[in-house]
């Protein structure tokens, strides 16, 4: 009698008909056979043997790039469920549409069945999972990304509490690419796309939109988060979780080679995109990283902005749409000052300065994430690591200040459902408009956000010591359009601040928005920076900010009913404070101070 999953990759090969089925064991005796075939498939080169040991230059169809937010879909049983932000089409029709793609779409080819595990294999947060996919660049990258293998193989055989993952990349045509989500049968379909999110079926499908689900009907948290732990002079490690929207650094901050490390500050890396959490037995927010690798935007990567990173992806590492030198070695805008001659663009053809960038503006690098220097030595602690502060980002121009704290768990829940950001390259789609992207979720939750916000605010209340709330913006810049703060291992000192206000130390000032470091709060030592270009990425004007609180008013309105009242009073109380800045001077509320509210 064959098992669950047996029957399951029975009734794929069925309908796909792939001439082979190869079980993935993980083993390097078969990753060797793996690498071969994509070598063979010619779409993927390897690297400069000496300086690049293992290391391989994959080149995705020029169409097929980044993630397709437009076919994404959530097939809940009722729409309501997926909510205003998803793309919803009815179960049954969504399999009747790609049964029609998947139908002998793997003839000729190899199947190949990947079980895998997120999370640290004995953790109790951990998930299993199976990828079926025709795709050797995907296994090859959910060796990196996941715990693949023997790991998995048992648990998935054994049980039938593993999440499935049909994929086949199809004929890649954008107009037969659709990544379709089952929450209700913890069930992926995918065909058409090789790429990232589309592809590798455990990383945003799995951990994001099928775990956000389940994490809603379970009780704890799926999120868009890195974790890192800083390290004060005495050595003591404070793990904090942050959101931004993809490409916008999350993975720079991670590994971050801090600008204090003299004075004793350090920080290390425990994961960069996808945080798990839920309330341990000591009643603090234990979060684990789900992933075994960073799956990160090359272009801009250097030994200035990520000397960590860098020095992790000089071996076993997968480069996707990278340029590449004559030298065989990747090659991207902002690796060195000046392009190397006789430079291959990402496509392969021959590059010469000009208006197109070498390599793709969403190209990427896979690394095994134990290759990271900074990697924190509690990375695959079974618990997790207890999260003492949460941060909200984006890219904002103008508006939003360097740093602010919430004034409470509501209030944090708020900004991090009012997060905006000017959009990157990561999705498909225009460049550089202002959206809203709730928690960085919007393309990642797998349900109704107005319930998702609710959750939050649940959760808020049965975490005896919840984490304290913040926002940054990396990213204002002044009236000439240069970005005012240095960024990079300087963010540390932001860090410093949030971690004197979780210890209760730091000094603050009461604004409408919320908490701002007081003038000199900020450990500045060591930077060109004057008081003047100080009061700028703090400023909080309250012009601007009524417009964006309007702003917030018409996102709110999609959402209906299913808009937590206590984000609508949240929402109201912003509207007074702001209407009562220009009469209430502001005051310090620093150590030992009074917050407006309950803190
Ligand atoms: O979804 S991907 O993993 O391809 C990239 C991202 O959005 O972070
Ligand atoms: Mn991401």
């Amino acid at each position: 009698m064959s098992t669950f999953v047996e029957q399951w990759i029975e009734e794929a090969a069925r309908l796909t008909q792939p001439a082979h089925i190869v079980w993935c064991d993980g083993s390097e005796e078969q990753e060797q056979r793996i690498l071969w075939q994509m070598l063979e498939e010619r779409h993927t080169l390897r690297l400069n043997e000496r300086t690049y040991p293992n290391c391989y230059l994959h080149r995705s169809s020029p169409t097929d790039v980044a993630r397709s937010e437009k076919a994404t879909h959530i097939c809940s049983r009722s729409e309501s469920d997926a909510g205003p932000t998803n793309h919803w089409i009815a179960p049954a029709e969504a399999k009747e549409k790609l049964t029609a793609l998947f139908r002998g779409a793997m003839e000729g080819r190899t199947m190949y069945v990947v079980p895998y595990i997120m999370g640290p294999p004995d953790s109790p947060l951990a998930q299993a999972g199976v990828e079926l996919t025709d795709s050797s660049y995907v296994v090859a990258n959910m060796r990196v990304m996941a715990r693949m293998g023997r790991v998995a193989t048992e648990r998935v055989k054994s049980s039938g509490d593993f999440v499935r993952g049909l994929h086949s990349l199809g004929d890649l045509s954008p107009d037969r690419r659709f990544i379709m989500h089952f929450p209700e049968e913890r069930l992926i379909w995918s065909v058409g796309s090789g790429y990232g999110g589309n592809a590798l079926l455990a990383k945003k499908c799995h951990a994001l939109r099928i775990a956000s689900w389940m994490a809603r009907e379970q009780g704890w948290l799926a999120e868009h988060m890195l974790i890192l732990g800083l390290e004060d002079p005495s050595g003591r490690v404070t793990y904090m979780a942050a959101a931004f929207p993809s490409s916008c650094g999350k993975t720079n901050l991670a590994m971050m080679v801090s600008a204090l490390e003299a004075q004793g500050y350090r920080v290390w890396t425990v994961g960069d995109d996808i945080a798990w959490m839920r309330i341990g037995a000591d009643g603090r927010l234990r979060a684990i990283n789900p992933e075994a690798g960073f799956f990160g935007v090359a272009p801009g990567t250097s030994l200035s902005t990520n000397p960590h990173v860098v020095a992790a992806i000089q071996r076993n590492t997968i480069f996707t749409n990278c340029g590449l030198t004559a030298a065989r070695e990747p090659w991207w805008e902002g690796m060195s000052p000046e392009p190397p001659a006789g430079l291959f663009d990402w496509q392969g053809r021959p590059w010469s300065p000009g208006q197109v960038p070498a390599a793709h503006p969403n190209s990427r690098y896979t690394v095994p994430a134990a290759q990271v220097p900074a990697i924190s030595p509690h990375w695959e602690d079974n618990e997790g690591v207890p999260i003492s502060a949460f941060i909200f980002g984006g890219r904002r121009s103008r508006l939003t200040p360097l740093v602010y704290e919430a004034l409470d768990w509501n209030h944090g829940v708020y900004i991090g459902a009012t997060l905006a950001s000017e959009t990157t390259a990561a999705a498909t789609g225009d460049l550089g408009v202002t959206r809203r992207d709730p928690m960085a979720m919007l393309p990642f939750c797998g349900y109704h956000m107005g319930d998702y916000f609710q959750h939050w605010l649940d959760l808020g209340s049965r975490v005896p010591r919840p984490p304290k709330v913040f926002h940054v913006n990396w990213f204002r810049k002044d009236a000439d359009g240069q970005f005012l703060w240095p960024g990079f291992g300087e963010n540390v000192r932001v860090l410093k601040w949030i971690l004197e206000r979780i210890e209760g130390k730091g000094s603050a000032l009461e604004t409408p928005i919320g908490l701002l470091p007081s003038p000199g709060a900020l450990t500045l030592d060591g930077l060109n920076f004057t008081g003047e270009q100080m009061e700028i990425l703090l400023h909080v004007d309250p012009n601007d900010w009524t417009e964006e609180h309007a702003g917030i008013g018409r996102f709110f309105e999609t959402f209906g009913e299913r808009l937590p009242q206590e984000l609508l009073d949240e929402h109201g109380q912003l509207g007074e404070r702001l209407a009562h800045a220009a009469s209430a001077p502001r005051h310090s509320v620093g150590k030992g101070g009074k917050t407006p509210r309950k803190d």
